[in-house]
């Protein structure tokens, strides 16, 4: 393949800020690749703003340049490109070229994106039904989500109990009228006044009455996030969850087992701050969750090797550390760990589907994405077209 044109500019993302995007065209056509951001940023990932992203996008141009007429025939020719870059277009930047370069490259060879990371994985949704935190302007629980999944082989099966669930959901919400006004968080989760406690009752009872009616065997998970409310020393709510708003990090891990086995959590992300490693480590021990790295792993391999052994599962976010070939690095890395592996939507998106890809490509088990919103049923309605095309 042999790149003819190529070039970034700045697109809107789903929080109506700036992002990149990165163009290319070959023979087979124009493909594009665009950069995601988080908004609870973990502080050992790329931070990636959208100020001064026009100068920054006026130098990457200017070494985007020095790319045509390239050719490439691998993966491999991918990943030079990405170690030949400058550091400062790590970040947005340089994973919008990377997707684009998928594509492109993808379409030459006439495969599907995902074969290029060699996998055929059958990721199950893992979608969010409550928002709150920072994906809610602070303005609702202090939980950043409340997510379904089910233990389903079959995407239909999985994607019917969870829009049962979600249906449920928002039943119960609707008879709520002072405290639910229809509206939806970052990442398509309800946005709600509902505390902490009450947001898990309601969405157990969802859950519990999907169950009855359909016979799967769905489960609840949830995002804590709770790097975003910890700050010196103590976490601090604004919904308590036991009788205090502000508890220790011993507090913390207590309140997150007693939350495990009074909700039946299956799976239990970021419970703790970012840097409390120990804090994994007991609820891990403590309870049947399936303990999730977020924050404190950062699709970093030193961070992995750091806190491995504290973790069931790990998110894998690609704009985390801006490089494919480190991403495929860590997630050989789970793997040799035995870790559970979720792909992960941030919740600043665009419309891209490649983690629906990118999921299967490298045997993710889960594929956390939001259950409304275009740029997220974008990605799960690709989802939905690899496991029909037998992958
Ligand atoms: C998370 C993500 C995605 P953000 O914390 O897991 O849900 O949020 O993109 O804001 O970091
Ligand atoms: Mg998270």
């Amino acid at each position: 393949m042999e790149i003819k044109d190529i070039r970034a500019r700045k697109i809107l993302n789903s929080n109506s800020a700036f992002t990149a995007e990165v163009i290319i065209k070959t023979d087979k056509g124009v493909f594009r690749g665009s950069s995601p951001r988080g908004t609870s940023n973990s502080k050992y990932e790329i931070t990636d703003t959208a100020s001064g992203l026009s100068d920054l996008l006026k130098k990457f141009n200017d070494h985007l340049n020095g790319l045509k007429a390239k050719r490439l025939g691998y993966k491999e020719d991918i990943f030079d490109i990405e170690r030949a870059l400058d550091e400062k277009f790590i970040g947005g930047p340089s994973i919008a070229l990377s997707y684009a370069l998928v594509y492109a490259l993808s379409a030459d060879l006439s495969i599907q994106p995902h074969m290029l990371f060699g996998g055929n994985g059958r990721p199950l949704p893992l979608c969010k039904m409550l928002g709150g935190g920072l994906h809610s302007y602070s303005l609702g629980m202090d939980i950043q989500e409340l997510l379904v999944t089910t233990l389903n082989d079959s995407i239909d099966e999985s994607l019917r109990g969870t829009l049962e669930v979600y249906n449920n959901v928002k039943a119960l919400l609707k008879e709520d009228s002072t405290r639910f006004f229809g509206g939806v968080d970052l990442e398509g989760g309800f946005a709600t006044r509902l505390g902490n406690y009450d947001a898990l009752k309601l969405l157990k009872k969802a859950i519990d009455r999907a169950i009855s009616k359909t016979e799967l065997d769905i489960r609840m998970g949830m995002d804590i996030a709770a790097s975003t409310f910890f700050k010196d020393g103590k976490y601090h709510y604004r919904y308590p969850l036991g009788d205090k708003n502000e508890v220790t990090r011993e507090e913390q891990t207590e309140l997150m087992e007693r939350l495990v086995d009074e909700f039946d959590v299956y799976i239990m992300e970021d419970p703790v701050d970012q840097d409390f490693k120990d804090g994994y480590a007991k609820i891990k021990k403590a309870t049947k969750a399936i303990v999730v790295g977020d924050d404190i792993t950062s699709t970093r391999t030193d961070r992995l090797e750091l806190a491995h052994d504290a973790l069931g599962g790990t998110l894998i976010k690609p704009n985390q550390v801006g490089l494919l070939y480190k991403m495929e690095e860590y997630s050989e890395l789970a793997d040799r760990y035995g870790i559970t592996k979720i792909v992960s939507h941030r919740s600043e998106e665009t419309n891209s589907p490649i983690i629906a890809d990118i999921g299967v490509g490298i045997n993710a088990k889960y594929l956390k994405i939001g259950i409304n919103r275009g740029e997220r049923t974008e990605k799960l309605n690709r989802l939905m077209e690899l496991y029909s095309d037998g992958v």
